[in-house]
Parts: structure tokens; sequence; C-alpha cells
């Protein structure tokens, strides 16, 4: 079988689309990043960007389709997105956008968490996306822009995981 990384972060490309991907490790068991990543319902958790989230249908299980809204100062103020896999044992979340008054149409993400080699108390996460060329832009401006959002919230989660295990210990 294909190793995880392949299985979940091959993406079909269109040439109208960019995919990129971004590696976080994180000082933490994966349990502990797990148990902040899997709650579909609350993106604000360590998502700084996101001001707040309802969700629309659904109870966190795939299907379930949530309206964040963004805090002011980025280009969109709103995106509603649909939990698309949700996979417990190994930990994988995967969310579209459907919605929204941005330009990321066809955005797919996927964020996988494996836990490092030598040891269970560090994690990398894996989030790879695909997404269009919204017109009137490059590939390369548009994979810096979504690049930076997702390196900025793979941050905050490496600090709120990190938190987390130390004070569980
Ligand atoms: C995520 C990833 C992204 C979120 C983008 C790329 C967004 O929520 C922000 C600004 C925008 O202009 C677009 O995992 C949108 O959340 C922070 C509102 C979709």
């Amino acid at each position: 079988p294909p190793d995880p990384v392949s299985r979940y972060h091959t993406h079909p490309v269109g040439t109208h689309q960019c995919c990129s991907a971004v590696i976080q490790p994180i000082t933490a068991p994966v349990s502990t990043v797990w148990s902040v990543v899997r709650r579909f319902d609350t993106p604000q958790a360590y998502k700084n960007f996101v001001k707040s989230c309802d969700v629309l249908i659904g109870d966190g299980d795939v299907g379930t389709l949530r309206e964040v809204r963004v805090i002011s100062g980025m280009p969109a103020a709103r995106s509603t997105e649909r939990l698309e896999i949700l996979d417990e044992e190994r930990h994988v979340l995967s969310f579209s956008m459907v919605g929204g008054d941005h330009r990321l149409s066809n955005y797919r993400s996927v964020t996988t968490l494996h836990s490092a080699p030598g040891g269970t108390d560090r994690t990398v996460v894996v989030e790879s996306y695909v997404v269009d060329i919204p017109p009137g832009n490059t590939r390369e401006d548009t994979c810096v822009f979504v690049d930076t959002i997702v390196k900025c919230n793979l941050q905050s989660l490496a600090k709120i995981a990190e938190s987390l295990a130390r004070s569980r210990i």
C-alpha cells in the first residue's frame, strides 16, 4: 500500500489550479494535536484569522457544513466549508470550500498527523491543498497567499498543542 503521505497528499491538479503543502513539526503527542484538529466546529481554537464559526448542517461527521467568519483586513469575510474526511484512526481531516465571498474556488485541503520517529511526544503535521488560480492572478501569487495562511495556522496549532501537552504532564 502507498505510504500515508502519498496516499492523502497526492491530488489531481488541473492546469488552472495550484497545489502546495506545508509541514509543521510539533513537540506534542499525536493524540494532543488531534484533539485540536478534529474539532471541525471550532477552527478558531487555533486559526487566528477566524473570528467565529457556525455549524449550518451536521454534528461534526463527514458532510458537516460550517460558516467561518474571518477578521477584518482579509480580502474576504466569510467561507462556507464542508467536512470531507475525518479519519480518527489515521488522523486525517479534509475539508472543501463550497461558498463564501472569497475567490478560492474549488479549494480543498487535507491535514494529516504523523508521529515523529524516535519518540511518542513529537508530531509532524502535513497540510496540502489544491485551489483554482483566480482569473487575473498568477499561480505564484495564489500559492504565496494560501501558504502564508496555512503556515500561520499550523504555527498557532503548534503553540496551542505544545502548551496543552505541557499542562497534561
Ligand atoms: C484554512 C485556509 C484558508 C483560509 C482562508 C486558505 C480564509 O479563511 C482567510 C482569508 C481569505 O481571504 C479567504 O484552513 C478565506 O482556513 C483567512 C476567508 C477563505
